[in-house]
């Protein structure tokens, strides 16, 4: 228990070494999206003096914990955007879209199906049935008690059935997000997008739609690409909160359903949960002006480790980042025997107070 304490104490101290040099290096404002810093990678060789063979795991992990790497992922044809000729919705890459797409085709679907079947039919057989030819002496019938609480019943009883599913669902679309979600802010301009993250050191990335070429260049569907896009983990919960700093715009990717207005002094909140890595487009949904067509939205979806190197890359903090970094100090300090890990816990210090 002590040798593995001890050890454990030789690797925070080693991730000192590696966190505070790297923590000064970071200081200046990261460079702008897609610069992808290599600091990380060369890292672990400048902590190797310090904690011999042992802290060698301890270094990769400060190595993987560190990455700020960031390529845009291509992407995938069909995925998270209009396919053509398609004339349902596009594929579902959340819970709730999910949940909403067989409510969709298996109930409301074959429900509109049979009713419209139904008044067809009997309109059909009354035309021919009753038609004045056929019956020169017309019916004096005016009432029929069995016939009229059927037509009442079911139409009530086929209201209900539908009610279920779909009260079920607006209830879960309405479910707020858990504390520990990461939060995106969203705001609309006119005539671009605004992306910024409060947990994570509140930085922002400006979005705008790619030309024509860039977009071609980038292989990616003109009037969807952006320069920026927002990314955010995939397979947790994110907090989308919307607003809007001139007039009111909406925010909506339907691969994800996922819309709601952005308006000026309020805040909207949704929780959203996208099941799989991915790029799915979305665009403005609410008439906001002149150029309301040209504000596409794009949302990368990255695993967690892929999105902390993103936050990285961008100049902004990772939750974790800290964690590893605090502690570093206090067990190193307590255990310390030999002159050199006395020095890395004094590398540690300014680690930990940033
Ligand atoms: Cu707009």
């Amino acid at each position: 228990m002590a040798f593995a304490s001890w050890t454990k104490s030789i690797g925070f101290a080693a991730l000192a070494l590696v966190t505070a040099p790297m923590a000064l290096a970071q200081t200046p404002p990261a460079p702008p999206v897609a610069a992808p810093t290599p600091s990380a990678q060369v890292a672990p060789a400048a902590a190797a003096p310090a904690a011999a063979a042992e802290a060698a795991p301890a270094d990769a992990a400060a190595a993987t914990a560190l990455d700020s790497s960031y390529t845009p992922m291509a992407p995938t044809a069909g995925k998270g955007m209009p396919i053509e000729k398609g004339l349902d919705f596009q594929q579902q890459y959340s819970e709730l879209g999910e949940y909403a797409h067989w409510l969709d085709t298996s109930v409301l679907l074959p429900i509109i199906v049979a009713i419209s079947l139904l008044v067809l039919g009997l309109l059909i057989w009354v035309m021919i049935r009753y038609r004045a030819a056929a019956n020169p002496n017309p019916s004096r019938v005016t009432h029929n008690t069995a016939i009229e609480i059927i037509w009442t019943l079911v139409p009530v009883l086929i209201l209900v059935g539908v009610a279920v599913p779909s009260i079920d669902l607006l209830a879960k679309q309405y479910k707020p997000a858990p504390a520990d979600a990461v939060t995106v802010k969203v705001t609309g301009y006119q005539w671009y997008w605004g992306y910024s993250y409060p947990d994570n050191g509140d930085f922002e990335v400006v979005s705008n739609m790619l030309s024509k070429e860039d977009a071609e260049k980038r292989g990616e569907p003109f009037q969807l690409a952006v320069d920026n896009r927002m990314v955010v983990p995939a397979g947790e919960p994110i907090r989308i909160i919307t607003t809007a700093s001139d007039v009111i715009h909406s925010f909506a990717v339907p691969s994800l359903w996922f819309k709601m207005d952005a308006v000026p002094g309020r805040s909207n909140e949704k929780m959203l949960t996208i099941k799989e890595p991915g790029v799915y487009y979305g665009q403005c949904s609410e008439l906001c002006g002149a150029r309301h067509g040209f504000m596409p939205i794009a949302v990368e979806a990255l695993p967690r480790d892929k999105f902390d190197a993103w936050v990285r890359s961008q100049g902004g903090t990772v939750k974790g980042d800290q964690v590893a970094a605090a502690p570093a100090a206090a067990p190193a300090a307590a255990t310390t025997t030999s002159a050199a890990q006395g020095a890395a816990a004094a590398a540690a210090a300014p680690a930990a107070a940033q």
